[in-house]
C-alpha cells in the first residue's frame, strides 16, 4: 500500500445535525464551528427556517454541520415545514447534537425533542449551551436531570457565543464520524448559494428591527443577481408581507425604514462576499404567501400538503 493510500484511508467525513428548541444557539454554534457567518442569528425565536450546511475541519476529518430550524409546536403551515425540516436533518445525519439553552432548562420543547429521539431510537450528544449565563451547581443539576430522561452518549457544556468548550465538542464529534473521502474542497465553508445567503442577511436585518408578528409573516427572496464587469453585483430582492399595514410599517416614514434595512443588509453582504453590492429591495403584499408552494421551494422547504 502506498503512502497516499494510507493517507486516503485515514480521512473521515460525515454529517452532524444540530437540533434543539428555538433560540438554543444552534446557528451561533454552526458559525462558531465553521469560523465564519453562514447562518443568521437573532435574539428572536424561529430565526432559522431551513437546513443550512456549514463545513468545519478537525485534523483529518471534515465535519459537515447541519443547522436546523428550532423544534416547537407548529401552528402554521410554515411552522410545520420548519419542524419537519429539522427532523429530516436529524434523520439524515451521522451524529446528532441536541443543544439545550441551559437558562431555559427542560422546557416543553426540549421534552418533546427527547421523546422524538427516543421514538426514533436515535443516539445523541447533549450540548448545554450558554453556560456563561448560569452557575456551575445549576449546570450540574440540569445535566443530571437531562441524562435521567435520555441516555446521551456524552454531555458537553459550552458557550457557542464565547467559544467555551467548542473545541472539545468538535474534536469529540470528529473522532466519531465514519472514515471516507471529504465531500467538499478543503477551503469551502458553507454549502449555501450566495443568493440564499443574501436573502438571509436581509431577513436578519428585518428580524432585528421589526417586532411582534411581523418578522414571522414575511419572507425574502433574491429575484435577480447580476454580476457586472467591474466586479460588483446588482442584487434585487423581494420582501413578501401579508398585509398592506405591514408594508407601511416596513417602508416607514418617507421610506426611512426600508432604506435603513437596505443599507445594513448591503454593508453586510459586501463584508461577507468581498465585493461591491448594489442592493434593490421591493416590498410586495402577498396575503397568502404562507400557502404558496413556490415560496417554500425558494426557502428550501418541503411544502406540507395539509394546511
Ligand atoms: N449568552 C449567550 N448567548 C448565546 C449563546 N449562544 C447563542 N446565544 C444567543 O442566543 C440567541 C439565539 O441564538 P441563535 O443561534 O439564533 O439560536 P438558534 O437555536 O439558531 O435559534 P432558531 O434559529 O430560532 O431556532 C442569540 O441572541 C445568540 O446571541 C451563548 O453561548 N451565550
Ligand atoms: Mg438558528
Amino acid at each position: 500500500m502506498t503512502d497516499e493510500n494510507t493517507a486516503q484511508e485515514a480521512l473521515r467525513c460525515g454529517f452532524v445535525a444540530l437540533i434543539g428548541a428555538p433560540n438554543a444557539g444552534k446557528s451561533t454554534l454552526l458559525n462558531r464551528m465553521v469560523g465564519g457567518k453562514v447562518a443568521i442569528v437573532t435574539h428572536k425565536v424561529q430565526t432559522t427556517r431551513s437546513r443550512i450546511r456549514g463545513i468545519a475541519l478537525h485534523e483529518n476529518t471534515q465535519l459537515v454541520f447541519v443547522d436546523t430550524p428550532g423544534i416547537f409546536t407548529p401552528r402554521r403551515r410554515l411552522d410545520r415545514a420548519m419542524v419537519s425540516a429539522a427532523w429530516t436533518g436529524a434523520a439524515d445525519a451521522d451524529l446528532i447534537v441536541l443543544l439545550v439553552d441551559c437558562q431555559g432548562g427542560v422546557s416543553a420543547d426540549v421534552k418533546r425533542i427527547i421523546t422524538g429521539l427516543t421514538k426514533e431510537r436515535r443516539k445523541a450528544v447533549l450540548a448545554l449551551n450558554k453556560i456563561d449565563l448560569l452557575r456551575r451547581e445549576q449546570l450540574l443539576a440540569l445535566t443530571q436531570e437531562l441524562n435521567e430522561m435520555f441516555e446521551f452518549e456524552q454531555t458537553f457544556m459550552i458557550s457557542a457565543e464565547k467559544g467555551h468548550g467548542v473545541e472539545d465538542l468538535r474534536a469529540y464529534l470528529a473522532g466519531r464520524l465514519p472514515t471516507g473521502p471529504w465531500l467538499y474542497p478543503e477551503d469551502q465553508m458553507a454549502d449555501v448559494p450566495l443568493r440564499s445567503l443574501a436573502s438571509e442577511i436581509t431577513r436578519e436585518k428585518l428580524y432585528l428591527r421589526l417586532h411582534q408578528e411581523l418578522p414571522y409573516s414575511l419572507t425574502v427572496e433574491t429575484e435577480s443577481w447580476k454580476d457586472k464587469k467591474d466586479g460588483s453585483a446588482r442584487v434585487e430582492q423581494v420582501i413578501y408581507v401579508q398585509r398592506d399595514g405591514h408594508k407601511k410599517i416596513l417602508i416607514g416614514k418617507n421610506g426611512e425604514g426600508i432604506k435603513t434595512i437596505g443599507k445594513l443588509a448591503r454593508e453586510e453582504m459586501q463584508d461577507e462576499f468581498g465585493m461591491k453590492i448594489h442592493l434593490f429591495l421591493f416590498v410586495k403584499v402577498r396575503e397568502k404567501w404562507g400557502d404558496d408552494p413556490e415560496r417554500y421551494e425558494m426557502m428550501g422547504l418541503e411544502f406540507p400538503k395539509d394546511k
